[in-house]
């Protein structure tokens, strides 16, 4: 574990400040659709110009600004006096396999993103990068282990320290153990689906959006990866176990299974409910987040359910039978299946698209593959429980 996180301290490459300064021009092509010898559009525009003053005082200390040393987003300066933009910087959590990979590959392959791979396993992300064909220059790998808060707290620091600069964060790694028996814990004794899947992302993301919020690209975004089974709106969310937070007492009582419950609503452990009861809590964060701070910075933050990936390694801890039988299970009668490379399509759209930059919206994708705007359940929408999910997750991982 020592090694690996040594390891992990070194970029895969390191020459990307230089590549971020190195513009690139778009003269014969839009930036996300957008026409750059047009001025750029007020709501893309507004948000880089407000005082972060005020924010600064509600998210906490104020640290140096990296941003203020590397390139501008938009540069006029170039030879022909042409609008250019250096590339997007987008930390991706989980991008060692399936979607998060799918996802970085599909950034990097535009040759506008620079991805950083935040990654509980250094080789095993080298190695998927590689494999994946992902060039050099296009990413770097820095070590993020999700059950832990010291690790997340590491990694921000790692991460401001390279001197890149954040213009949108992607919260993607999860763990889902359907056949586990009992909880295990995460290193400050959460459940690990909850502690993983939603307190690590609820750490990580309060800490960069201070970051995010200085980064002076043109659209600015925070994407959290909820799910359709955490949705008791739609069939797959009615297959039991439900998601139900109850009246969050297990939260509360921090889910260490010791002086309190395990699960959320206080009930017995149960792993797929654990995860699903996750993806409800990522699509409430999302939300709160964008109550509180979408206007004052600009952020636009969304979720989406990408479609049923059925092949990932999300399933690793299911049982054979079960991984055998869910991807034609998908394909053939709900239809509800697409590949990795698809939802990695799906979810560079949500990262990079000019027409997906609503936020508080929870994205998915009709049969036609096209986007829309999703309603989510009664529980996954609750503004209320929203509030309390934030205010417990705050106290929880040491904010409040
Ligand atoms: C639990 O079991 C496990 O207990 C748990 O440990 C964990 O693994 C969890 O979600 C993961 O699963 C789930 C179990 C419960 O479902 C199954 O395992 C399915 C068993 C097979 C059932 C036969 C179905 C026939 C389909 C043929 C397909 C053949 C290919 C097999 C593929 C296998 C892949 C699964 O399941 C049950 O209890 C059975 C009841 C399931 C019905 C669920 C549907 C409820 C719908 C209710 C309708 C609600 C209305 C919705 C309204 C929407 C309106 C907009
Ligand atoms: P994978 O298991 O392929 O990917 C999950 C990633 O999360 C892996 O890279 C894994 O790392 C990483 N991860 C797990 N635990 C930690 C941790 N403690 N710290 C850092 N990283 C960690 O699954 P998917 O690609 O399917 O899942 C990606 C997202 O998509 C999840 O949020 C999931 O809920 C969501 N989703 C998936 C659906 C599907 O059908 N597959 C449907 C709807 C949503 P490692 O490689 O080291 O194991
Ligand atoms: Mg589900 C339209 C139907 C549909 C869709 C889109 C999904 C997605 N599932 C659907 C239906 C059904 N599933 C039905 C009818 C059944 C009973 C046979 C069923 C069963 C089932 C199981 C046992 N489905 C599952 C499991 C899992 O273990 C997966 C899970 O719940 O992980 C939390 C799962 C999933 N079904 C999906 C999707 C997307 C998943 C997995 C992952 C996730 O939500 O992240």
């Amino acid at each position: 574990m020592a090694l690996q996180a040594s390891a992990s301290l070194l970029p895969a490459s390191f020459s990307i400040p230089k590549e971020a300064k190195s513009s690139v021009s778009l003269k014969d092509s839009t930036l996300f659709g957008l026409s750059l010898s047009e001025p750029l559009k007020a709501d893309f525009s507004s948000s880089a110009l407000r005082p972060k003053r005020e924010l600064k005082q509600r998210i906490g200390a104020v640290r140096a600004e990296t941003v203020a040393t590397t390139t501008p987003a938009v540069n006029k300066s170039s030879p022909e006096g042409k609008k250019t933009l250096r590339k997007g910087s987008v930390v991706i959590t989980g991008a060692s396999s399936g979607l998060g990979l799918a996802t970085a590959k599909a950034l990097a392959e535009t040759g506008k993103w620079h991805v950083i791979m935040a990654c509980r396993d250094y080789l095993k992300a080298a190695r998927a990068a590689k494999s994946a064909g992902i060039a050099k220059e296009n990413y770097t790998i820095m070590h993020l282990d999700l059950a832990s808060l010291d690790s997340v707290r590491q990694f921000v620091d790692n991460f401001r320290r390279s001197g890149m600069p954040l213009d949108v964060l992607v919260c993607n790694a999860a763990v889902y153990l359907p056949t586990a028996k009992e909880a295990t814990f995460t290193a400050e004794g959460f459940e690990l689906s909850v502690g993983t899947n939603h307190l690590g992302h609820f750490l990580l993301s309060r800490l960069l959006l201070e970051d995010l919020s200085n980064s002076d690209y043109p659209s600015k975004r925070l994407i959290i990866v909820g799910s359709i089974t955490g949705n008791t709106n739609t069939l797959a969310g009615n297959v039991p176990p439900k998601a139900n937070l109850g009246d969050l007492r297990g939260l509360a009582g921090g889910l260490n299974g010791l002086n309190s419950s395990s699960m959320i609503d206080g009930g017995e452990f149960d792993g797929a409910k654990a995860y699903k009861d996750s993806k409800v809590c990522n699509m409430l964060t999302m939300q709160e987040f964008h109550r509180r701070f979408h206007e004052e910075t600009g952020i636009t933050f969304a979720s989406l359910y990408p479609g049923c990936i059925a092949t990932t390694g999300l399933f690793r801890e299911h049982i054979p039978l079960f991984r055998a039988l869910f991807p034609p299970f998908q394909k053939y009668i709900t239809k509800g299946f697409v590949s990795e490379d698809e939802a990695g399509k799906r979810l560079a759209q949500v990262v990079s698209d000019p027409s997906l930059t609503k936020s508080g919206v929870y994205w998915s994708w009709n049969k036609a593959s096209a986007s829309f705007e999703n309603q989510l359940s009664q529980e996954a929408s609750d503004a209320e429980k929203a509030r309390k999910v934030w205010d417990i997750s705050e106290k929880l991982v040491g904010l409040a």
